[in-house]
């Protein structure tokens, strides 16, 4: 891939519920692939923010006795808190309150009332008063059109909609799928995707008038924009899309199509079919990959409200004050729910991938090669002398293939596959050094330039493996630069993991990046 403009978003998340593992784990693996691109050298677009509409954040607020704005300020605020408490790097939090978001809006569904993508229908069917809700004629028949919740008969009523033209996308939606199969990540879930969309289309109601907390539709202020529709413009309203000539649109709109627009899987229908069917009627390219990862259970179990078990912020903030931060993004990178399956958040895995990982492995394998260069090498790096015994590894060409396994991955979006392309360094440099034993052969003195080779090789080989992490562990990358006196990353990764750019000479203090943690 060519150096060009890569844009990842996050869904936007609900101010009427706290933030919580699940809102921390997506905003926190765009930021490990925000991160890794801009290593690349790419000019990175990188947007979260919060959904702010809609009849539930009404509701919330009305209960608290505060306006919705109120809320939607408080509650918004704490997610953008996250996004420092967590270091991640978005370029922009989009509030759907913000009223640039809001004139946009309005623009986009006016384009496609002219165009006659959205029209006024009426719909018919059998209502819960109480409830507000309509029930499908197959439901209303199961409850004898009795309501199962006030024991009132159900009205037969008549509504007046907005309604999008979804079943006029329905052969372009199907050939997109064929054309591009990629569109939709993981297979499993393009699968699913596809299966109900053979099913059928049919129009959806894009304005409701049974609360006002949304933006009006143009010209009909009764209605209010269906929260779904204005949450899904956030995504081309953060970049200026429907304010042409603006400063955001000539900065921004160069960034669209999105390059990986990732969300959970529950959120799916709306960004593979919906969302897609949105932007052929507005005449926009599709985003190049939409992604839809599974859930974090906790300790085996389901999060829900009512069992009281979500991982929440102060859980997190925990994890991160006893093993680092780089240790959390570590453990959601590598152990998350990024395919078509369900992961559990347990301790206990916490823990031990902790130890294993970045402890046993790359903590102890840089602390080693360290400590060699400063009791052989007086500290400071040794020439490789071609003179190396043992090992049989081919480094140049052994850490080149893994370097580009790294980026392709992460081009796939597969971060831990990314990120074990780099482990697989480190622990062949462990097997090297075991192998060649060098603190043996230091003990021979003709034996000077066998080791300097090898202790050359040995940090050379974890230098590179560092670049490919530092995207996952900026905080303890950093401080192995430092340390390893290896100045700040370039922006061209590729050339930054060639072979042989770490100078002789160059100081090499000792290091321990990851300390061992007990557990209670
Ligand atoms: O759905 N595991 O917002 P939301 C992993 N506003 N990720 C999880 C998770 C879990 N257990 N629970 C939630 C909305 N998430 C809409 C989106 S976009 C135009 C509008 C993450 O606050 C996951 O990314 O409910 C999921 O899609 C998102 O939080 C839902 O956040």
């Amino acid at each position: 891939m060519s150096c060009s403009k890569r844009y990842i978003s996050t869904p936007i998340y609900y101010v009427n519920d706290r933030p919580h593992i699940g809102h921390v784990y997506t905003t926190t693996i765009c930021d490990v692939w925000a991160r890794f691109q801009r290593l690349l050298g790419h000019d990175v677009f990188f947007l979260t923010g919060t959904d702010e509409h809609g009849q539930k954040v009404e509701q919330s607020a009305e209960a608290r006795g505060v306006t919705p704005q109120a809320l939607a300020d408080e509650n918004s605020a704490e997610f953008r808190r996250i996004m420092g408490m967590f270091d991640l790097t978005n370029d922009e939090f989009i509030r759907t309150t913000d009223p640039r978001h809001e004139q946009q809006v309005q623009a986009l569904v006016k384009q496609l009332m002219d165009s006659g993508d959205v029209y006024l229908g009426t719909f018919e069917g059998w209502y819960d008063a109480g409830q507000e809700e309509y029930y499908t004629e197959t439901k209303a028949r199961e409850v004898n059109h009795v309501s199962p919740i006030s024991g009132k008969p159900l009205e037969r009523a008549t509504e007046e909609n907005y309604y999008f033209k979804l079943s006029a996308y329905q052969d372009r939606l199907e050939r997109m799928f064929e054309e591009h199969p990629g569109i939709v990540r993981p297979d499993a879930r393009r699968n699913e995707v596809l299966g109900r969309l053979r099913e059928g289309l049919q129009d959806v109601p894009i304005s409701r008038t049974n609360f006002a907390w949304g933006i009006g539709v143009p010209g009909a202020s009764e209605h209010v924009i269906y929260v779904w529709i204005d949450a899904l413009f956030n995504y081309i309203t953060a970049l200026g899309a429907a304010e042409p000539g603006s400063e955001w649109h000539e900065d921004r709109f160069g960034y669209w199509p999105a390059s990986m627009q990732v969300i959970g899987k529950e959120i799916l229908w709306f960004h593979a079919v919906i969302w897609p069917a949105l932007l052929m009627a507005l005449k926009l390219p599709l985003p190049a990959c939409v992604y839809a990862h599974s859930f974090w259970i906790s300790e085996g179990q389901k999060m829900s409200k009512s069992l009281g078990n979500f991982i929440d912020l102060e859980q997190l903030q925990s994890y991160m004050e006893a093993y680092g931060s780089d240790a959390l993004r570590y453990f959601l990178a590598t152990q998350g729910p990024l395919g078509a399956t369900d992961a559990d958040f347990s301790r206990s895995q916490f823990h031990e991938t902790y130890t294993t990982d970045l402890v046993n492995t790359l903590g102890n394998c840089a602390s080693r090669t360290s400590a060699m260069i400063g009791k052989y090498c007086d500290g400071v790096c040794p020439e490789d002398t071609g003179e190396c015994a043992g090992g049989g590894v081919e480094w140049e060409a052994f850490t080149s293939e893994q370097v580009e396994a790294s980026i392709s991955s992460m081009d796939r979006f597969d971060l831990s596959g990314s990120i074990a392309a780099a482990m697989t360094i480190v622990r062949q440099v462990d097997a090297f050094i075991n192998d060649t034993e060098p603190f043996k052969l230091a003990k021979d003195p003709d034996a000077s330039g066998k080791v300097a080779s090898i202790l050359y090789r040995c940090a050379e080989a974890i230098r590179i493996a560092s670049c490919l992490l530092e995207a996952t562990l900026p905080d303890r990358i950093h401080q192995l630069r430092e340390s390893w006196h290896l100045g700040s990353p370039s922006g061209e990764l590729r050339t930054e993991c060639a072979w042989g750019r770490l100078e002789a000479g160059t100081p090499i203090d000792k290091v321990a990046l990851f300390p061992r943690v007990e557990t209670s």
